[in-house]
This record gives structure tokens, C-alpha cells and sequence, in this order.
């Protein structure tokens, strides 16, 4: 398997992660895609991913799944042995809908204030973003504050649970986990006091997975 991505990044972490919790790191062969140079927009890539997105899982026979969510899909039920996305149809419901909303209330709110109300990744990306540059920068600070609004949402979902989709850890907890990684980037502040939210990313933070992604 190959996987595009660049290290470091947020949703190439997510699947980083995912590898690390199946212990399949040792095969897969990464690609780095060079997103401050813009190479993510270029034709080349843009064959392997219309969306110009990273990071994008490619099969041995040349499948290529984009979209974190359907990549851990793929991941966690290679052995037959799903330990993020849910055994039962209970819980695979209750987790996908919890990753939804990790993604649009927080992870991809951040992403978009990044890109539009702050410098983002340089001049070379930014002639791919949003042309109406008033507009973009005041639409990107709304949604810096959707992204606040998420972690008060999280906060209350983990005051009542120790996880973000209930008992255990799922891929859910990943995605929070680096909307709020990417939130701290893009210098939006977890708000004082998001308790239960601050206390569940300290044990995350300590997670073997988290420490050493792959
Ligand atoms: N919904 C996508 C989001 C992927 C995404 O936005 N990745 C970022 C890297 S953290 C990216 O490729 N950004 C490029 C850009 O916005 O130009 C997923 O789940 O894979």
C-alpha cells in the first residue's frame, strides 16, 4: 500500500494514527505531496485526487481511497478485527455520526479559517483558494468561530462519557483530536473552560498511538 500525505499535517496525522493503533505502518510506503508548493493542485495529483486533497490510501492493484473517514474504513477492517469504526451496527452508527461532526463542526471549520483568514500554507497555494478575497477572509473567521462552537459541543459530549462516540476509543476521538491539533496551529484557543475537553486531550496526548504515529 502507499499512502500520499505530508507528515506532520492534520488529517494525514489522522491516518498516521490509525496506522499506528493496526500496527500496519511497516507496510505502507509513504509519498510526500508537497502542499506548500501547491503540488496538491496540480494535474498530476489531481489525477490521484480530484478533490487536491491528502492524504489518499493506494491499493496494490491500484485502487485509490481519499477521504479519512473511508480510509480508516478500509484500514481497521483489513483483518476482520475493526477496533475504531465499530463492531456492532449500534456502534458503527453512533461513531460515524460522531466523526461527522468532528469533521464539520470542528477539523474542517479549522482548516477553512486557516486557509482563508490567515496566511495559510504561502503564496503559492493561496491562487487555488476562494478568489473574492474580502468575502473569504470574513467567511474563514466564521468559521474559526463554528470551530469554537465544536469544542464547546465536545466538551459537553465528554462530560458525559470518556469517549467521543461513548465507552471506547474510535476514530471519532481521532478526528477531535487533530481538529484541535490543527486549531492550535491555525492559534484558535480551546475556550478556559472546556474541562471535560481539556482533560480527555491529556489522555489522548498519552495514547501509544498519539505518541509514536506511524
Ligand atoms: N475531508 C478530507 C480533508 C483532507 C484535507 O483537507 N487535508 C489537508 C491536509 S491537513 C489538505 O490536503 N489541504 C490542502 C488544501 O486545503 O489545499 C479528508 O478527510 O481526507
Amino acid at each position: 500500500m502507499k499512502i500520499y500525505d505530508i507528515p506532520g499535517f492534520p488529517n494525514p496525522l489522522r491516518i498516521r494514527i490509525v496506522l499506528a493503533e493496526k500496527q500496519l505502518a511497516s507496510q505502507v510506503e509513504f509519498v510526500k505531496v508537497d502542499l506548500p508548493a501547491a503540488e496538491h493542485k496540480q494535474a498530476a495529483f489531481l489525477k490521484i485526487n480530484p478533490t487536491g486533497t491528502v492524504p489518499v490510501l493506494e491499493l496494490d492493484d491500484g485502487t485509490r481511497i481519499a477521504e479519512c473517514t473511508a480510509i480508516t474504513e478500509y484500514l481497521d477492517n483489513l483483518d476482520g478485527d475493526p477496533i475504531l469504526t465499530g463492531k456492532t451496527a449500534r456502534d458503527k452508527g453512533v461513531i460515524h455520526m460522531m466523526q461527522k461532526r468532528a469533521e464539520s463542526e470542528l477539523i474542517d471549520p479549522v482548516g477553512i479559517y486557516f486557509h482563508h483568514a490567515t496566511a495559510g500554507l504561502g503564496d503559492a497555494l493561496r491562487e487555488y483558494k476562494h478568489p473574492q478575497w474580502t468575502a473569504r477572509a470574513e467567511w474563514g473567521k466564521l468559521q474559526g468561530e463554528k470551530a469554537v462552537a465544536g469544542m464547546r459541543y465536545f466538551d459537553s459530549v465528554l462530560e458525559a462519557q470518556p469517549y467521543v462516540a461513548g465507552d471506547a476509543f474510535s476514530m471519532a476521538d481521532i478526528t477531535v483530536w487533530a481538529g484541535l491539533l490543527f486549531a492550535h496551529f491555525a492559534r484558535i484557543d480551546v475556550p478556559d473552560d472546556c474541562n471535560a475537553l481539556r482533560a480527555w486531550k491529556e489522555r489522548v496526548d498519552g495514547r501509544a498511538s498519539v505518541v509514536n504515529p506511524a
